[in-house]
């Protein structure tokens, strides 16, 4: 396994944040235990990194994030979660091959699922119009994520669950887009909890 530390390729306003959440609940520090390359972006204003050969070895498609550790390069924000999880370990990732497939699932789920109904809103792709298609194609999965987590805390582990990278994954998808457009997750008790 590599010694080197883990550098993520992305700016934080993207779905570069998703890694960056999780290293911080490792009580990681940005550019201490782990590399920040800012790419740019809407905030921080684009720069060339994308652009560079190096990136476009590291992922052809252009998009950030890209996480490089040692000899592993992984493009996609949720398999950088799990591998993070995978290879810093404890409670956060997965404790056997049930639990390691649900977070998966769940990694899927939420950028499947939900991200393609929330980000739109983002931009307010079709204006109201748009707004109110997303609403109602979110409503059916929030009633169904709002019934996985009837008394849960947290989306894994027994009884009430524990925090692990499948919360992060979700809540990184649903929880930050949904605040950016002012989402009223009141219907949705326990997804907004
Ligand atoms: N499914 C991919 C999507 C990656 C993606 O679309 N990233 C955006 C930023 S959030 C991007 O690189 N867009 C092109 C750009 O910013 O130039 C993931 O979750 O990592």
């Amino acid at each position: 396994m590599a010694e080197e530390k883990i550098t993520i390729y992305g700016h934080q306003a993207s779905r570069a944040s998703r890694p960056y959440w999780l290293l911080r609940e490792y009580g990681m520090t940005i550019n201490e235990d782990f590399i920040e390359v800012d790419t740019g972006g809407p905030v921080t204003g684009y720069n060339e990194v994308r652009d560079t050969s190096e990136f476009l070895a590291l992922n052809p498609y252009r998009l950030i994030p890209v996480m490089k550790h040692g000899e592993v390069v992984l493009y996609e924000s949720q398999a950088i979660c799990q591998y993070i999880a995978e290879y810093l370990g404890g409670p956060l990732c997965g404790q056997d091959l049930a639990e390691r497939a649900r977070i998966n699932m769940y990694g899927l789920s939420s950028i499947s699922n939900f991200e393609p109904n929330f980000l739109p809103m983002v931009f307010r792709q079709g204006g109201a119009e748009g707004r109110a298609k997303f609403e109602s194609n979110l409503e059916p999965l929030l009633n169904a994520l709002n019934a996985e987590l009837k008394d849960r805390d947290y989306l894994i582990g027994s009884e009430r669950g524990r925090f692990t990278v499948a919360d992060v994954m979700m809540a990184s998808t649903i929880g930050q887009y949904g605040r950016a457009v002012k989402f009223d997750f009141t219907p949705w008790p326990n997804v907004k909890a």
